[in-house]
């Protein structure tokens, strides 16, 4: 299998730590594409033309970060990303949910950025900064219930942060209102010193 990834993405970076959680390193190939630039035909095969996609050894094509993250929990029982128990399978997709869910935002708001300046809908932008916030704030109160168990919730959450901290740093959201959040991100990485070399450029 090649995973196609752009070291930018943060819906890669996902993928990327997946794959190293369930150590599946060995059986997945990773490939860095410009998704912007690169031709889908010729590498990702994601007719959407995104990144992150997982092309089979048939030539068949997966793609979009969550159904990729989900089918590699399924092909090993290592480190399983998403629990079988309901109420902890609820957390974990919460948990993923939003941190999507402000990635979306944060990704779009980086995107209006790079219009022409005097087509940039400011309106938008202040929505999905709005968006984020209440999400971060939510996030806040969310990270205590998480188990140390490592699973797609801590996956989704890191990397989500990881990227306002590459792309929106005037987000500046580790404030003091996000204590815990803070405190959980500069841990968890302290805890699994690899997720760092999975750094956005
Ligand atoms: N929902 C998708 C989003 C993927 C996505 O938007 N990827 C961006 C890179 S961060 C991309 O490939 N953008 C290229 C484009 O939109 O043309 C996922 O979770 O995989």
């Amino acid at each position: 299998m090649k995973l196609f990834y752009s070291t930018a993405s943060p819906y890669s970076r996902k993928v990327r730590l997946a794959i190293h959680f369930k150590k599946l390193e060995n059986e997945i190939e990773q490939v860095i594409c410009n998704p912007f630039v690169d031709d889908p035909e010729k590498s990702h095969k994601n007719p959407l033309g995104k990144v992150p996609s997982l092309i089979f050894d048939d030539g068949s094509v997966i793609f979009d970060s969550p159904f990729i993250c989900n089918f590699l929990d399924k092909l090993t029982p290592t480190n399983q990303l998403y629990p079988t128990d309901m109420s902890e399978w609820i957390t974990v997709k919460t948990a993923e949910a939003l941190g999507d869910g402000i990635l979306d935002a944060a990704y779009n708001i980086v995107m209006e950025k790079r219009r022409p300046k005097e087509i940039v809908f400011e309106k938008l932008i202040e929505i999905w900064t709005t968006e984020i916030k209440r999400s971060l704030a939510y996030a806040e109160k969310f990270i205590p219930t998480l188990s140390k168990k490592v699973s797609q919730a801590h996956i989704a959450l890191y990397s989500t942060l990881g990227y306002l901290d590459f792309r929106l740093p005037e987000l500046e959201w580790r404030s003091r209102e996000l204590k815990a959040l803070s405190t959980w991100f500069d841990e968890f990485q302290l805890e699994h010193p690899f997720i760092k070399e999975t750094k956005p450029y």
